[in-house]
């Protein structure tokens, strides 16, 4: 199936906006669970992290055709997102969308999607919907309320580029799933009523919004909000990035060590830095709760 059909949904609201109406932005993702903002990275960074992207993304060069991948801790390889951490306009931004005068970096991600990668399952990326101690690295670090979603779509995103879509309002708690779908039961995702209880990859969904943004423009979801990417189906490939803040009060008692490569780039950043990782933990993606074995 091709998305290149589907056009920018005008909807009943403003869901764009730009630097000087950041307050606005955030009043949209508490109304309805996601914005865009407007340019928000000069066209040298939007280069400097695409070139980031690559290099420490697929350092080998061996991703073939339909190939996605995804790193989890990609700050702490990538000096050129570090310089964000000095922009004042992007801090000032964040503060809003992350409500916090202090912030520290919670978790990065940078994702790869080449020419023919599928599209992914429908999802949340909160992991608070169960009170079950955390199983994974990502029960650890997906628990608080903070925005999920503070993402760079490098290349653009847009349907046929394999880009974001959401589903608007998804983000309130006891939110149902879409009309004519069932929560699964771990409610991370949805599927028709009467089917089978496993996460759909459809793109036929009331309330799905398609996003459509340029290079430089920061997409911003809430915690629990739905999402997905469409395939990328053209020859360009899709280079994103993220960099996840929350509060720096809000604590997170991980537990697995700093790694070597967290400590390195915990060392590496200059003293004025040293706030934005206070309680930065990295992430083992490899960590299970040990009775959650077998
Ligand atoms: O690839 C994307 O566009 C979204 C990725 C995503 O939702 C995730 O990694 O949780
Ligand atoms: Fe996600």
């Amino acid at each position: 199936m091709d998305y290149a059909h589907l056009t920018k949904p005008k909807l009943a609201y403003r869901y764009e906006f730009e630097l000087d109406e950041v307050e606005e932005a955030q009043a949209c993702v508490e109304a309805h669970g996601f914005a865009i903002l407007k340019r928000v990275l000069q066209p040298e960074m939007v280069e400097a992290l695409k070139a980031s992207v690559m290099e420490v993304v697929n350092p080998n060069n061996d991703m073939g055709p339909g190939q996605s991948r995804t790193h989890t801790y990609f700050i702490e390889q990538s000096p050129a997102l570090w310089r964000l951490l000095e922009d004042e306009t992007f801090l000032r931004v964040q503060r809003i969308f992350c409500q916090a005068e202090e912030l520290t970096i919670n978790r990065t991600a940078a994702i790869i999607r080449n020419p023919g990668s599928a599209a992914l399952v429908w999802h949340s990326d909160w992991r608070g919907f169960s009170t079950e101690p955390p199983r994974t690295a990502n029960d650890v670090l997906n628990r608080g309320l903070w925005p999920s979603g503070l993402w760079f779509y490098l290349t653009g995103s847009y349907p046929a580029h394999g880009g974001l879509a959401v589903i608007e309002d998804s983000h309130v708690p006891d939110w149902p799933g879409p009309e004519g779908f069932e929560l699964t039961p771990d409610k991370s995702s949805f599927y028709p009523k009467g089917g089978e209880p496993k996460g759909y990859t459809g793109f036929d969904i009331p309330g799905l919004v398609p996003l459509f943004t340029d290079p430089g423009d920061e997409i911003i979801f809430a915690h629990r909000t739905y999402h997905s990417a469409f395939p990328n189906r053209t020859d360009q490939v899709r280079l994103s990035c993220g960099i996840g803040l929350r509060a720096r009060s809000e604590r997170i008692d991980a537990p697995w060590p700093r790694s070597t490569l967290a400590q390195q780039f915990v060392d590496a950043l200059p003293a004025h830095l040293q706030p934005m990782v206070e309680n930065y933990v990295g992430i083992d993606p490899q960590w299970r709760r040990a009775d959650a074995m077998g």
